[in-house]
């Protein structure tokens, strides 16, 4: 097997641009930095990570004859926005379990703004029945998600289940093992190697997938996980299993070195959903020196962590490295009132 003999059901523009950002890299001083753009990479609804992610989970959603896609995150889910959005395209129903993942106050002294605004808004102007539900965080499998696949099947509708950031699912890591090989491709294109990859981590499929894809080429380069998740043993044992999977599903042929899953602490802060200093930072320095918008989330953390390591010479001066930019741009609506 390998991943093209697997399906993909197109709902992406075709490979996600890369360009280089080199008003960041004069800045910074250091390595040369690029970023692949996952955020534009579709019309549904803003795209990002999991629009490719499902574009391998569609035709077993097809082929199981399901009506209504069930999936859960937090309020300000990116995950269940991309889910109500192929769900509309598709002509199916979506229902989705919205945790209360991040409890802080924004700009008026309460969460209105996390219940109302951003991806939720999004997923409830694209016909989803959105049920928020009061618990906290966690990356793994809920009752709460168990609950409404039955509750679906009991009204007589037929449930597809969508974990989590579609990381448990078993097709989860497919779309970014693929993503490895078009990076592949653009680089033979751009006369480029990107030795070191920065990309978000939390419930790990993304990442998973990459080291899965880059695995079998014969170019080595390393894969760096920023977590963002502060829960960092789950996350890391996460990756690690998913990108194992991965691997045998598209016939790596070899078990993965523990050196090839890199899951980096340091920028999460103390809490899923709450940015810290350093996202802050990074997210004013992206949007004033690129025009690239970044959250405060996952991708102002990861950024962050981009930024350290370029600035302190961890990614050395001579490296090309190329930013796997997710999306998750609508949560930011959320957060203005870290923003003055
Ligand atoms: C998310 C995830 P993984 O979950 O695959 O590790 O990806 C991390 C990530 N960047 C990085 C953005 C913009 C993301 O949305 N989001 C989740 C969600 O519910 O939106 C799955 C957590």
């Amino acid at each position: 097997m390998s991943i093209e003999d697997f399906e993909r059901y197109p709902l992406t523009f075709g490979p996600s641009p890369i360009h280089p950002l080199d008003r960041l890299t004069a800045h910074l001083g250091g390595a040369r930095i690029w970023a692949k753009r996952e955020d534009c990479n579709s019309g549904l609804a803003y795209g990002g990570n999991k629009t490719r992610k499902l574009e391998y989970i569609v035709p077993d959603v097809l082929a199981s004859g399901a009506d209504t896609l069930v999936s859960i995150g937090g309020h300000q889910s990116n995950h269940t926005r991309q889910v109500a959005a192929v769900a509309a395209r598709l002509g199916l129903k979506a229902v989705l379990v919205q945790e209360k993942w991040v409890d802080w106050p924004d700009a008026w002294g309460d969460t209105r703004l996390d219940e109302t605004v951003g991806n939720i808004l999004l997923s409830r102007i694209m016909g989803a029945d959105v049920r928020l539900d009061p618990s906290g965080f966690d990356i793994g499998i809920r009752s709460s998600w168990e609950d409404a696949l039955r509750e679906v099947a009991e009204a007589g509708g037929t449930p597809y289940p969508i974990p989590a950031g579609a990381s448990e699912h078993p097709l989860g890591g497919l779309g970014f093992a693929n993503w490895a090989y078009e990076v592949q491709r653009q680089e033979a294109e751009l006369g480029v190697f990107f030795d070191t990859i920065v990309v978000c981590t939390v419930t790990g499929s993304t990442h998973a997938g990459m080291i899965a894809g880059f695995a079998g080429q014969d170019r080595p380069r390393t894969v760096l996980g920023v977590d963002a998740s502060a829960t960092l043993e789950k996350t890391r044992a996460q990756v690690a299993r998913i990108a194992r999977h991965t691997a045998e599903l598209i016939g790596l042929g070899r078990d993965l070195r523990d050196d090839e899953i890199t899951v980096l602490e340091g920028w999460a802060g103390d809490l899923y959903g709450i940015p810290v200093q350093s996202t802050l930072d990074a997210i004013t320095l992206c949007g004033s020196l690129e025009g690239m918008i970044v959250d405060p989330v996952y991708e102002g953390k990861s950024m962050a962590g981009l930024v350290d390591m370029v600035r302190d010479g961890r990614i050395p001066r001579e490296s090309n490295v190329l930013y796997a930019h997710l999306g998750g741009q609508p949560a930011l609506n959320a957060y203005a009132g870290s923003f003055g």
